[in-house]
């Protein structure tokens, strides 16, 4: 067994350098900062602490109650609001927290569509199926990209959901959220945004403002536009009845432990968020808006020319002239340009996406900037249109990533991003 933990290690090691010669073009995923991930390998992750600060399952725990009791300070600051939960573990475990709170078996849910975006977690065969719940479904403009107010005000009026969601993994832009109000009023409905995407553009001030149009609570990730460790976070307003089923749905509903490394972590990243998270939210959509203009120069049929692209950090790219979303994202990613396929409005098939996203967290986050998104759509556009090879691409690839390998936007910014942390001190190989 001694051979397969040193080929264990051999492959990460493998892995963070590919990612060090690549271009990480993923829109749901971003860099640690340092002191983030000292957090993640601190004795904290080898602790229980069920419950709340001060009210534990467990002893040992007066230092990751001062932790999480700074945590939750940081995430009320940052939001701008009276509720926070640091304990579900993912995004997708933050909305079944929510499902929890708010729904019962059988409750009608608003939500988009997957091919107009949503997340998995309003499918049936992801958390909404899993409470239970059905999805109704709001109506999409395709031509300003986003629901269509007036057809979804129908919608909800004939049939009159409790609860309405509202967020996207195809993010491009804001959701009518204060449009919509009115009518949720009107009909009872609770409010509820799933931000995970765009959670750094909403602290950063560059994005809408969920929380202060209408909706009640904000769950989301916590490691995509807002650059923290993989974690799930709570944040709301609201009465003390409803807080406390907030509450509960977190612990004990959907968690036990809460990942005490990871929550620690979450706090460093809120951190770094209030000091550097304005200038990295609007370096991060003004680059996305750059590469979707380089692209679309380049003969790509990015969506939304007419919106200026996006005013998020995702653009989508029909790839009907590259061979369809999957062939377009593999020969990006052999190419060394990771990205990945994508349902876009109007597609009938799950397994034939008829794009690929491109998100510009990652890229932001190492001090790229508008001359650097012109280069990567050279070289998109080199591969996929002018049938340059791909070992020369990947080549390519790596000499422009070289001098953006260290880390910006964060307390020890400079440190190598993607460090191999060999603590044992042995090489795996
Ligand atoms: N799977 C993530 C994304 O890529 O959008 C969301 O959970």
């Amino acid at each position: 067994m001694a051979e397969t933990v040193a080929h264990l290690r051999a492959l990460a090691r493998e892995h963070s350098a590919r990612f060090e010669r690549s271009i990480p073009l993923i829109a749901s995923e971003n860099l640690l900062s340092p002191y983030a991930k000292e957090m993640l390998i601190s004795d904290l992750h080898s602790r229980y602490a069920e419950g709340l600060p001060g009210e534990r399952y467990y002893e040992g725990n007066e230092q990751v109650d001062e932790i999480e009791t700074v945590c939750l300070d940081l995430a009320r600051r940052l939001f701008r609001c009276s509720f926070a939960d640091v304990r579900p573990i993912s995004g997708t475990v933050a909305n079944l927290a929510v499902l929890k709170a708010l729904t019962e078996p059988g409750d009608l849910v608003g939500t988009s569509r997957l091919a107009d975006g949503a997340h998995i977690s309003s499918a049936a065969f992801g958390a909404f199926g899993l409470r239970g719940v059905k999805p109704v479904y709001y109506a999409w403009d395709a031509e300003r990209m986003t629901i269509d107010v007036a057809k979804t005000r129908e919608i909800l009026r004939a049939v009159r959901p409790k609860t309405c969601l509202f967020g996207l993994s195809l993010f491009l832009f804001p959701l009518p959220v204060e449009e919509l109000r009115p009518t949720l009023e009107e009909i009872g409905a609770r409010g509820w945004y799933d931000g995970a995407h765009v959670l750094g553009l909403i602290a950063g001030g560059e994005f809408q403002d969920p929380l202060r149009e209408g909706c009640t609570v904000l769950s989301a990730s916590t490691h995509k536009t807002l650059p923290g460790p993989q974690h799930g976070i709570l944040l709301g307003e609201g009465d003390e009845e409803l807080l406390q089923r907030l509450r509960s749905g977190a612990f004990p509903g959907v968690t036990s432990n809460h990942h005490l490394h990871a929550m620690a972590a979450l706090a460093v990243s809120l951190a770094e968020h209030l000091e550097f998270g304005r200038e990295y939210a609007r370096r991060t959509i003004a680059n996305a808006r750059a590469l979707a203009q380089a692209l679309h120069a380049r003969g790509f049929d990015v969506l939304g020319e007419h919106l200026g692209f996006t005013r998020s950090h995702t653009i989508a790219v029909r790839a009907d002239a590259e061979g369809g979303g999957a062939e377009a994202a593999r020969r990006l990613a052999d190419a060394g340009l990771v990205a990945n396929k994508n349902l876009l409005p109007g597609d009938t098939s799950p397994k034939r996406p008829g794009g690929i996203r491109l998100g510009t967290p990652e890229v932001t986050r190492l001090g790229m900037g508008e001359k650097e998104m012109e280069q990567i759509a050279e070289l998109a556009h080199d591969l996929l249109h002018r049938g340059r090879p791909a070992a020369e691409i990947r080549e390519r690839a790596a000499e422009l990533k070289r001098p953006f390998t260290t880390l910006r936007y964060c307390f020890a910014a400079g440190e190598a991003a993607y460090r191999y942390y060999d603590l044992v001190g042995r090489d795996p190989s």
